[in-house]
Order: C-alpha cells, then structure tokens, then sequence
C-alpha cells in the first residue's frame, strides 16, 4: 500500500471521520495539523477547497472526508459499506444527512445570543431526533454493522454529550439509540485516539474564547 498522510485539524469532526476509520482497522498512516487560521501555502497548493482532511496517497491528494473514507474502506476490505447497492446507498444518504447536522451542531454552538441559540437548538435538534429515529442497529447506525456512517455520527455524538455533560444542555437524554452508539464506541481507542487527548477542555476553551452564548 501507498503511504498515507491525513491532513488535520486536530479538533475538526469531518477529519474525526477519516482519523476513526483509519484507527479502527489499524491502518498505518501519518498525521500532519495544519494551522486553519494560518493555512501553509503547500496546504493551499493541494487543496482545492482550502479545507481538512486531505489525504496524501503517495503523490496522488484526495480530499473531502466522505471520498477519503470510501477509498480508505475500499482498499482495505471494504467491510465498512453494505455490498448490497441499495443498502450502500442509503448509508451514504445518511453519511451526506450527518455532514448537515454537524453544520448545525457547529452553528449552534458558535451563537452568541440566546435567539440565535434557540432558533439554532430547534433545527439541530429536529435533525438529531430524525437521526434517532433512522437508527436500526443496537450499537451502530446500521443493522448489519458498523459502517461509514457510524465513523460520522460519532463526532457528532461526543460533541452532543460534552454539551450536555458540561453545559447541562440535555439533547442526548431522550435519545437512547445514540446514547447507545456513545457508550459502545467513545471509549474504545479508535474513538478516543481519534482526537487530542486533552479534547474536552480544547473545546470548551475554544468556546470561551469565541465568547459564544453556552459560555455564559
Ligand atoms: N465537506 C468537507 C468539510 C470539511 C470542513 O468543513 N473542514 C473544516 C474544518 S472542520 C475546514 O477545513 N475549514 C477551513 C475553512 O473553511 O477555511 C468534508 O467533509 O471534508
């Protein structure tokens, strides 16, 4: 196999995705963090969209999470998508679903007044209880396993809970099939490798810093 370089932002849930991927099936392959506020000129040079993960193969540069899990899948058994077309669709139906979610995670968290959290706090949580409710495995997304999809679900799911357990938010507590999703995997290496070990506390300082309104 080629080697593998991830370009990162440690904090970033759309790398998360590539990071857990490559993790839970042991994959050799190197980090670099870029400065996003900063972004190297070589970083601008390969990426097309001036965004992270891009994955290096080689010489050869992909980029956007969804395509990089695929091929990362696809060259090493291809376990983490249904062979079944229609099955593989739907997955990367709900795969696409998650990327908006995460958008609204992000934008809901970043508000700075309580009307634009609440109006935020409405469509995330609409989203999140149509997730809850698509949920057909006991501990994954999918009942035939885990699946690319689960790769995107869980960023979401750690960022959810550490709103809820540091800023007494409650969005996981009515959701008992993602809550169960958190429980099998957060804690299992591939999950808690896949961010800065110190990654609650980056987050919430983050937030500090942006001054947003959960912070207050
Ligand atoms: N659709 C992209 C989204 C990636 C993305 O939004 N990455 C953010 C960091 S979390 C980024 O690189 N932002 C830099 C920018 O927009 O300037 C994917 O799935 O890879």
């Amino acid at each position: 196999m080629k080697t593998l370089e991830l370009i990162s932002f440690d904090l970033c849930p759309f790398v998360q995705r590539s990071r857990i991927t490559l993790l839970k099936k042991q994959v050799d392959h190197k980090v670099t963090n870029i400065d996003l506020k900063n972004k190297p000129q070589w970083f601008l040079n390969i990426s097309p969209l001036g965004k992270v993960p891009c994955l290096k193969v080689g010489d050869d540069i992909l980029f956007e999470s969804s395509v990089i899990n695929e091929y990362l899948d696809e060259t090493t058994g291809g376990e983490f998508l249904p062979k079944d077309p229609l099955k593989k669709a739907q997955i990367r139906a709900w795969i696409e679903f998650t990327s908006t979610l995460t958008s609204s995670w992000y934008s809901m968290t970043m508000s700075k007044t309580k009307e634009d959290y609440d109006e935020r706090k409405e469509i995330f949580q609409g989203q999140l209880n149509r997730l809850e409710k698509n949920i057909t495995g006991d501990t994954t997304f999918d009942d035939s396993g885990f699946t690319l999809a689960d790769t995107c679900i869980l960023p979401i799911i750690q960022r959810t809970k550490l709103l809820d357990d540091h800023y007494k938010t409650s969005f996981l507590s009515d959701k008992p099939k993602l809550k169960n999703i958190g429980l099998e995997h957060l804690e299992k290496p591939y999950v808690l490798e896949s961010v800065p070990s110190d990654f609650s506390q980056r987050m919430v300082a983050f937030l500090f810093d942006a001054e947003v309104y959960l912070s207050r």
